[in-house]
């Protein structure tokens, strides 16, 4: 039984409610075996809470971050790509040319487990370094059944070796590989159905993600997908309306989706379906930059809605090879007009609700003891500065 008790602190706890942040200024967090037992005002502490304490030197606490949608798990990077788009090709036209996510699945099957590993690995220890506890990784480059495993037993692997939860999505629904061109049924019904039963009995599988897009699944590809996965009782969540809108969004809510991510080509109709179904919008700014996006995801009509928003680093060899929490707030600020507040939501509260976690996202009591404390004075900073982390110590499962 550990019990601390953190002193001389602010805290943005992120709970809803009148005060913006859920702002303390002068706080007392209590923590008891790896859960928040108390948190408040310091001059409130009840005195029972006479803990041994740690002062903080009048550092900010704020929730852990959770980055609710990464593809860290790969092989290779895409640099050469990323050359070609500057000189003009367009995402799409590499993806037809049987570069894109193709060559990065081609690289992610010739890697060993140990080379995966330890290349996800330098990703992770990025995002740890930045105050991140809790980290959604996805399979999606393997497209075999027996590729696709192998990235979810590296993602849990992730796991064992680091302080960090690990949520992992099955998203063999990502890219039409080679050996099924034009036969993209036949992929849905011979691997990815068949691999979501496998994956699932080996233990491996939180979620079930799919990739709505011209250049990948249909709408009625991806319900099938999602009947597998509602048959198995595994919650689901979409890449939808990246490119166009083929109304993922609210085929995602009509099954309940805990999330539809990216978004910027999002209608009316499924802005409305999300927010009855209680669908998280994640915002992946990542994404929008690197491909330079003509369009921005409608924050204001997602605002307006009252659909709770996420922001994550989508971190992808591809579309966005970024492994900064940090720096996707910044993004979703300067670029969408995600305010700070917003932005540090994202990767909290809201994205621990995009993850259908209880447990994290906030500081209160009963949560896990799952914090960073920082070099900061005020919550905004953080989507205010490009390319600085003001992380001074993460606290995972009540330990430093
Ligand atoms: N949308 C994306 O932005 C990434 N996957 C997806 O479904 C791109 C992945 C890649 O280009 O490798
Ligand atoms: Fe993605």
């Amino acid at each position: 039984m550990t019990q601390t008790l953190l002193t001389h602190c602010s805290a943005a706890t992120m709970a809803p409610g009148d005060t913006p942040y859920g702002w303390i200024a002068d706080a007392a967090i209590a923590l008891d075996s790896g859960r928040i037992a108390w948190v408040g005002p310091r001059a409130d502490l009840p005195a029972e809470y006479d803990w041994p304490a740690e002062d903080l030197g009048g550092r900010m606490v704020t929730p852990a971050l959770i980055d609710c949608h990464s593809h860290v798990v790969h092989g290779g990077n895409r640099a050469r790509e990323f050359e070609m788009r500057q000189q003009g090709a367009s995402y799409q036209e590499i993806a037809k040319a049987g570069g894109g996510i193709v060559s990065t699945v081609r690289a992610t099957r010739e890697a060993g487990e140990e080379a995966l590993l330890a290349s996800a690995l330098t990703r992770v220890d990025a995002m740890i370094a930045e105050g991140v506890t809790t980290l959604e990784v996805k399979s999606g480059y393997g497209l075999t059944i027996e590729d696709e495993l192998k990235m979810l037993r590296v993602a849990t692997r992730l796991g064992e070796l680091r302080d960090i939860r690990i949520h992992r999505s099955y998203l063999a629904a990502h890219a039409v590989p080679p050996d099924y061109k034009d036969r993209a049924d036949a992929y849905i019904d011979e691997v990815c159905l068949p691999g979501l039963e496998a994956a699932h009995r080996a233990g491996l599988v939180d979620t079930v993600d799919g990739f709505c897009e011209g250049i990948a699944f249909s709408p009625d590809q991806i319900a099938r997908v999602f009947d597998k996965a509602r048959a198995l009782g595994l919650p689901v969540r979409l890449h939808a309306e990246q490119m166009s809108d083929l109304g993922g969004a609210a085929l995602a809510a009509s099954y309940g989706a805990l999330s539809a991510d990216h978004l910027e080509y999002l209608s009316a109709e499924g802005i409305a379906a999300m927010k009855a179904a209680g669908t998280v919008a994640v915002i992946l700014p990542g994404a929008f930059y690197t491909l330079n996006d003509p369009q921005k995801p409608p924050i204001e009509a997602l605002r307006a809605a009252g659909v709770p928003m996420a922001v994550a680093t989508d971190c992808n060899p591809g579309s966005s090879p970024l492994a900064s929490p940090l720096l996707a707030m910044n993004m979703a600020a300067t670029l969408f007009g995600m305010t700070p507040e917003e932005a540090l939501t994202g990767v909290t509260r809201h994205a621990a609700q995009a993850l259908g976690l209880a447990d994290c996202g906030m500081i209160a009591p009963g949560l896990r003891a799952d914090l960073a404390v920082w070099d900061a004075e005020h919550p905004a900073e953080f989507a205010y500065r490009i390319g600085f982390n003001p992380l001074h110590r993460r606290i995972f499962g009540g330990r430093a």
